[in-house]
C-alpha cells in the first residue's frame, strides 16, 4: 500500500506562545513528529484577518475576547506538510482546554488557560485550504 499524499495544515503559535518563548518547543515537536515546514512568518494580525480566520465563532460569547487576544501581539504562522498533517498536528496540539488536554500534548504539557492555549491547527483539509489562502495567498 502506498503512503497517503502529503497534506498541508495551518499552524499558529499564538501570541501567548510567542511571548512565553515556546516557538522553538512547538517547532521541535512538529519536526520530531516528521512534519515539514513549508512557510513561516512572524506577524501581528489585523482585526479583519483575525475575524475572518475565526469567523465560525462569530456568534460565540468569547469571540471579542478571542480577537483581542489573537491580535494582541506577534504570532508565528506556519504552513506544515506531511501525511495526514491536519490530523497529525491536532493530535500533537491536544484538546482545546489545556487543563483537560492529555499530558504529552503541547496544550496538555504547556498550558492552563482555554483561550491562551499556545497553538492553533486547522480542523479539516477544507479549513486548512481556506486558512492557508488567508495567511499565505502566494502559496500554491
Ligand atoms: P484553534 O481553532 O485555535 O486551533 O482551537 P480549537 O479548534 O481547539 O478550538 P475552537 O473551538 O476552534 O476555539 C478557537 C479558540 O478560541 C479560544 N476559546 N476560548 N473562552 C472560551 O471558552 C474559549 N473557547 C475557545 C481558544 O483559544 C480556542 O483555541
Ligand atoms: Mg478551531
Amino acid at each position: 500500500m502506498s503512503a497517503p499524499a502529503p497534506e498541508r495544515t495551518l499552524v499558529l503559535v499564538k501570541p501567548d506562545g510567542v511571548a512565553r518563548g515556546l516557538v522553538g518547543e512547538v517547532i521541535s515537536r512538529l519536526e520530531a513528529k516528521g512534519l515539514r515546514l513549508v512557510a513561516a512568518e512572524l506577524r501581528t494580525l489585523t482585526r479583519d484577518v483575525a475575524e475572518e480566520h475565526y469567523g465560525e465563532h462569530r456568534e460565540r460569547p468569547f469571540f471579542g475576547s478571542l480577537v483581542d487576544f489573537i491580535t494582541g501581539g506577534p504570532l508565528l504562522a506556519l504552513v506544515v506538510e506531511g501525511p495526514r498533517a491536519v490530523e497529525a498536528f491536532r493530535a500533537l496540539a491536544g484538546a482545546t482546554d489545556p487543563v483537560t488536554a492529555a499530558p504529552g500534548t503541547i496544550r496538555g504539557d504547556l498550558g492552563l488557560e482555554v483561550q491562551e492555549n499556545i497553538v492553533h491547527g486547522s480542523d479539516s483539509p477544507e479549513s486548512a485550504a481556506r486558512e492557508i489562502g488567508l495567511f499565505f495567498p502566494g502559496l500554491g
